[in-house]
């Protein structure tokens, strides 16, 4: 495998969120951490939108060996498009990244509800077939719009008109390469080049409110068929984890879930997070990175507000303040 840091660079990771989300940073840092190799040095770039809350404080104050946090205010240049299906216009601050990173060349792009189980050097490097980024299919979705189960009919035939119609995927081989879009390897210099907040911002206003995952769908649809499909290990529901309830996927996806549950390298809460609720598959060792990073208590105030669907401001009020 080759070694970033004995290349003299380090591993480049990046994420682009709302400040609200900044303690997940922490989470995602300590596991990344916690799984590099004593040779690898990872810089960690956080784009935020502000305010500087206690949270920016903590992230500041991060010290590793081996991973270093380097944060990034700006304001959100998508912030104007609002609410996207459900989706605030955080989720597609990512499209910034190229520009914002201009002196890198390629970086591990990652969403912040998800721990890395595996050293990322191995990410970093990989090939990318000349394409200007790299993604795991979302088995989720092609398995849904791709089944013959009977009692799937209408889920499957509204998902396959949408990924056509909206998305301009016209085939069942097209559909197999959609991507989920929490982790990514973006080759920088590629997307400098064909002007890729340009595309983003364009195909956002083509599709608007129809595209159904914000930030995800639009990638799909601007990057058909000019995306590298990687190693599945490296973006895992817990559906497919030993405990999960996967149903019967299709036989096209049957291996990449059989490779995801024997060794998955990072887990993805892309749909239940596990400081909302308990018992996922995996929770448990994110709530072991929560507590490493010193956010047991806030995580665990979280969780209880949420089971008890109060407003979290509220219950921090009741509890005092706990860090
Ligand atoms: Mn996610």
């Amino acid at each position: 495998m080759p070694n970033a840091a004995a290349g003299g660079d380090a591993i480049a990771v990046c994420t682009a969120l709302d400040a609200g989300y900044l303690p997940l940073v922490l989470v995602v840092a300590t596991s990344i951490a916690a799984s590099a190799l004593p040779s690898s040095r990872v810089a960690f770039h956080v784009l935020y939108d502000g305010p500087d809350t206690w949270a920016v404080r903590q992230v500041q104050r991060w010290r590793h060996p081996r991973l270093e946090i380097v944060l990034h205010r700006l304001p959100n240049p998508y912030a104007h498009i609002g609410t996207l299906g459900g989706y605030p216009p955080s989720t597609l601050f990512r499209f910034a990244v190229p520009q914002v990173l201009a002196e890198l060349d390629r970086v591990i792009y990652l969403d912040v509800d998800l721990i890395v189980e595996a050293d990322l050097g191995e990410l970093f490097h990989v090939s990318l077939d000349g394409k200007p980024m790299g993604a795991v299919r979302d088995i989720r979705l092609i398995d849904r719009a791709l089944t013959s189960a009977p009692d799937r009919q209408r889920l499957r035939d509204d998902t396959r008109d949408y990924l056509r119609t909206a998305l301009g995927f016209d085939t069942d081989d097209a559909m197999l390469n959609y991507v989920q879009a929490g982790v990514a390897v973006l080759d920088l210099r590629q997307l400098r080049d064909l002007d890729y907040a340009s595309r983003m911002h364009d195909t956002v206003r083509r599709l608007g409110r129809a595209l159904r995952y914000a930030d995800q769908c639009a990638t799909n649809a601007a990057f058909r068929g000019d995306i590298a499909i990687l190693d599945p290990r490296w973006n895992v529901f817990p559906e497919a984890l030993p405990g999960g309830e996967w149903p019967d996927v299709i036989p096209q996806l049957r291996a990449a879930v059989a490779a995801q549950r024997s060794g998955p390298r990072i887990i993805h809460f892309a749909y239940l997070k596990p400081w909302r609720h308990l018992g996922l598959p995996g929770g448990d060792r994110w709530w072991r990175h929560a507590r490493r990073a010193g956010l047991g208590p806030y995580y665990l105030c979280q969780l209880i507000a949420a089971r008890a669907g109060m407003r979290w401001n509220r219950l921090r009020t009741l509890l005092g303040r706990l860090r």
